[in-house]
């Protein structure tokens, strides 16, 4: 897979794509990342990639003819152009699986007040938002994209941990615990160091069923949930009798 950025601020992706799993898919040529600066595109002495809105108001808009030739340059057979922008479709787990299937992923990311309209109805095949909170560009948003679609190619992950995801399962996950046995006054659950692997699958999937039912309710309409779940579910909104 093919993963290309275009921004004005190509030094913000230099510590994420040097350390840690994304650093490790690249290496892994599992994916290549390609990280371009959109001045390349721009003209004149000065590289100029924003102007003043048509209409007036505040704010700059970002021009559209480095975009179209960035892209010109850099989209692939295949390739999807994706414009990161708070306007976008909602980033969620299924839309980094759909992403992790495509040959290509072009995102574009940008700055001050928005992108020349022509940009996302000429250029874009798609556009993504990570949430509804306003940042300064989509440069944070494509770092998460990123991310998100990196570890689930093929090889990036130890085996089964994409399966186990807890927006995979459609539920939280339950608590963890490592060494040492007892800390802060707090015991790890006897279930846990007792060796019986069917007992301790149990209680795990009871945890995250809790774990979801008290923070997350919202996501157990869509949870794929068998009849003993429904079961569990019950009984822990069931109030305690005393
Ligand atoms: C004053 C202008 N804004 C009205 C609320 C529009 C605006 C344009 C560009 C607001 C923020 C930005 C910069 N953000 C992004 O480009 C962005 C983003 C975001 O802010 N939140 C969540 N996802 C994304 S993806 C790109």
């Amino acid at each position: 897979m093919k993963i290309d950025v275009v921004t004005i601020f190509p030094g913000m992706f230099a510590g994420v794509f040097a350390e840690g799993m994304v650093a490790r898919a690249a290496q892994a040529a599992t994916c290549t990342i390609g990280v371009h600066d959109l001045r390349r595109w721009a003209e004149g002495r000065h590289q100029v990639t924003d102007d003043y809105a048509f209409g007036g108001g505040p704010g700059m808009v970002m021009k559209p003819e480095p975009f179209f030739r960035a892209v010109g340059e850099l989209k692939a057979p295949g390739g999807r152009v994706i414009l990161m922008s708070p306007q976008g479709r909602p980033f969620t787990q299924s839309v980094a699986a759909e992403l992790a299937t495509l040959p290509q992923v072009l995102l574009l990311c940008g700055r001050y007040e928005g992108v020349d309209e022509r940009v996302r109805l000429a250029l874009c095949d798609d556009e993504i938002s990570i949430g509804d909170y306003v940042l300064t560009g989509g440069e944070l948003p494509a770092m998460v994209v990123i991310d998100a679609v990196v570890r689930l190619l093929p090889g990036v992950l130890a085996e089964g941990s994409a399966e186990g995801d807890s927006f995979a399962t459609g539920l939280l996950e339950g608590p963890q615990y490592t060494r040492p046995r007892e800390f802060a006054g707090i015991a790890v659950p006897e279930v846990l160091i007792s060796g019986d692997h069917g007992a301790v699958a149990r209680w795990r999937r009871r945890e995250a069923l809790r774990r979801t039912l008290e923070r997350r309710p919202d996501l157990l309409a869509s949870a794929p949930l068998t009849e003993e779940d429904r079961r569990i579910l019950a009984e822990l909104s069931q109030p305690p009798v005393i």
